[in-house]
């Protein structure tokens, strides 16, 4: 096939998507993103083309929709909607987090997923892709209302998952407490011990060291492999670090050790500057223990910190950028605004924080751009490694998880690099991703038949 009929026929395919996913402005979005980068693939092996490999990773396996009633402290009864996209098992169960958000639908769910799907690959483990949620808002809920929630979303969900089948973990607004209480009803359901069907459970009773810590510091560890290729390194970096939660903690964490310094954090509210650096544990303390809001950090740290309400934290001068919120958080007027201030590399802890347009911005600026597949993969890797001592009723040191898990994000920026070269596409690391990824699923169905 030539280049030109490969595009063509890539651009039918996401039409096809389109044309079949009315509505779903971010699924389109991930899926343009990978498709737009496999035309060197199609015209290299025909194979890939004679069994429609592309048009079948486009279609998740399987899709459940659910209701989710629940009653609030005041005895108000809600009803949410549940989700779960079973988007790819080529490579092992389907493996992916539950985002607990008032904007999840069933496009979000499903751009997530087929994201998960390139992801998982490149960890070179063995795990497929999906996702799954709710349109739940934990914000301002009680612990007994959350627990009542999980407890009946997992009364549906648990006929649909299994550690063979498909296993969750955490997203945004999901963390250890909702592990916890989705874990309990599973178990109270099935009778079962079965502690590799979620991961991100509680250090002491399943869960694996360094996997709370493990999304934020691998994409540290990946902007460090971005820099150690241009000659540079962290010591003495500046970045701007969006988001406040999981990823967003962590990767501040993990910045400090490495002789960086992160000097914002924000939430849905404005974002925090701090000159001196962000105090890691204020920032714990208020978001880990309390549940409070960046602005608290503020008012509690002193002068070095002041809150700004609304505001793109992106205007802030730092050396790298590491958005950690959300879809679509960085886009292009803030890449200029990053160029202007002289950024070398943004690298995703997010899922497409970093909107298409912003990506040509920093790509024709020159900056070193990590792709969220690529470089969040680190969550679940460790996920991938919690798995591996369920099934061996095994529990490794935080050593150990933090050795394999810089081993894996070493390989994936090695596998990213060396493919984008290969592909005749040197230094970009989303066709690197892209390419990698797709070609370790692919391979696995071609194996497979048609399934
Ligand atoms: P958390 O729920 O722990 O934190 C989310 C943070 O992002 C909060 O500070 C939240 O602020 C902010 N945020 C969420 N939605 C929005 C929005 N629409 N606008 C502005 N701010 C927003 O989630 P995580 O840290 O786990 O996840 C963050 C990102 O990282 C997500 O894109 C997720 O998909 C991705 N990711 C997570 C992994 C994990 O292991 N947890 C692994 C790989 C990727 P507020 O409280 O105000 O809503
Ligand atoms: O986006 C992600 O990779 C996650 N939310 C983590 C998934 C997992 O199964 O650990």
């Amino acid at each position: 096939m030539t280049s030109a009929s490969a595009q063509d026929r890539l651009a039918a395919v996401h039409a096809e998507v389109v044309r079949r996913n009315p509505a779903e402005p971010e699924f389109h979005q991930a899926a343009r993103e990978v498709l737009e980068t496999l035309a060197p693939v199609l015209a290299a092996r025909p194979e890939v083309a004679e069994a429609a490999l592309v048009e079948r990773i486009v279609e998740p396996e399987r899709q459940v929709l659910f209701r989710v009633p629940w009653q609030d402290d005041r005895g108000r009864t809600h009803v949410n909607r549940g989700f779960r996209v079973e988007f790819n098992s080529a490579l092992g169960p389907y493996k992916g987090g539950l985002r607990f958000h008032p904007t999840v639908n069933l496009g979000i769910v499903k751009f997530l997923g087929f994201e998960q799907i390139f992801k998982n690959a490149l960890t070179g483990l063995g795990i497929g892709g999906g996702k799954g949620g709710s349109d739940f808002d934990p914000h301002g809920r009680s612990d007994a209302e959350v627990m009542r929630f999980c407890q009946s979303f997992m009364t549906e969900l648990y006929r649909h998952i299994g550690d063979r089948t498909d296993v969750p973990a955490g997203d945004i607004g999901v963390g250890g407490r909702e592990i916890g209480y989705l874990f309990g009803q599973y178990r109270r359901i099935t009778n079962r011990w079965e502690a590799g069907v979620l991961t991100g459970k509680g250090v002491g009773w399943g869960g694996s060291n360094a996997r709370t810590e493990a999304t934020g510091y691998g994409n540290v560890l990946f902007t460090a492999e971005m820099l150690r290729q241009r000659g540079e390194d962290l010591e003495g970096q500046q970045a701007v670090v969006s988001g406040s939660g999981n990823v967003a903690i962590y990767t501040v964490e993990k910045l400090h050790q490495l002789g960086a310094r992160a000097l914002t954090v924000s939430d849905s509210s404005g974002y925090v500057v701090d000159d001196k650096g962000i105090d890691l544990e204020l920032l714990k303390q208020i978001k880990e223990v309390e549940r409070g809001r960046v602005e608290d950090y503020a008012k509690r740290r002193g002068t070095s910190a002041t809150f700004v309400p609304g505001g793109s934290v992106w205007d802030v001068p730092a050396d790298l950028a590491l958005p950690s919120a959300t879809q679509n958080e960085l886009g292009a007027e803030a890449a200029r605004s990053l160029v202007r201030n002289g950024v070398k590399a943004v690298s995703e802890g997010a899922n497409m924080p970093v909107t298409p347009d912003a990506v040509r911005v920093l790509r024709e600026a020159g900056v070193a751009f990590g792709p969220g597949k690529a470089a969040n993969a680190g969550g679940v890797a460790v996920s991938a490694l919690e798995m591996r001592q369920n099934s061996g009723r095994d529990v490794w040191s935080k050593e150990r998880v933090e050795s394999e898990l810089a081993t894996v994000m070493q390989d994936i920026h090695h596998t990213c690099w060396e493919t984008a070269e290969r592909y005749g596409a040197p230094g970009d690391y989303v066709t690197g991703a892209n390419i990698a990824g797709f070609e370790r699923v692919a391979d696995a169905m071609l194996a497979q038949g048609l399934v």
